[in-house]
């Protein structure tokens, strides 16, 4: 960014996701640490999910969540902070769609659109998941991806096997 402009806030989802070792610990660790940050607050979190693996299905489900964050940090900064955070919680990933102990996301930043080598804003395949489309929609169901809401999406999709976890939306709190 230039030295002229200012910093300001901007309102970001994040989807979060495991399902090796203690993926709600983890993913609350996780939201902790990012609300820790002077330049990151978690401004509200869905409730958390079981959910059936998607993709690759001969492996253990998953947990997932989603949360509203508003930051200081541009998309890259906010990608970078979330890998890190992946990467200090000592992240397992053994292949593409496989296992994985913690996964971070962005899935929208502001009304961006980013086509990036390693950033892709919408997430590309967000609007076919019911694993994020069902927390996504606790947090903002209003929000607008690719030209429909995420409620309007999430009407159209197969939510099959998919179960509330916990009800109880501070359970990343700790
Ligand atoms: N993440 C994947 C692949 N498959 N399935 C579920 N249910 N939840 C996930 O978070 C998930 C997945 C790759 O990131
Ligand atoms: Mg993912
Ligand atoms: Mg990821």
């Amino acid at each position: 960014m230039n030295s002229s402009d200012v910093k300001r806030w901007q309102a970001a989802t994040l989807g979060l996701g495991g399902n090796i070792g203690d993926p709600v610990a983890a993913m609350a660790e996780a939201l902790r640490r990012l609300d820790a940050r002077r330049d990151c607050r978690v401004t509200a979190v869905s409730r958390l999910y079981r959910t059936p693996p998607w993709g690759k299905t001969d492996q253990d489900d998953f947990y997932n969540a989603c949360a509203s964050v508003e930051t200081l940090l541009e998309p890259q900064e906010l990608l970078a902070a979330c890998l890190e955070i992946e990467r200090t919680m000592k992240r397992v990933r053994v292949e593409r769609w496989g296992p994985r102990t913690i996964d971070i996301d962005i899935l929208t930043f502001a009304d961006r659109i980013i086509d990036a080598e390693h950033l892709k804003v919408p997430h590309p395949r967000m609007t076919e998941r019911a694993f994020v489309l069902m927390p996504l929609a606790d947090v903002d169901p209003q929000l607008s991806v690719q030209g429909r809401s995420v409620a309007d999406w999430l009407g159209s999709i197969d939510q099959a096997g998919i179960v509330i976890a916990n009800e109880n939306r501070a359970w990343w709190r700790g």
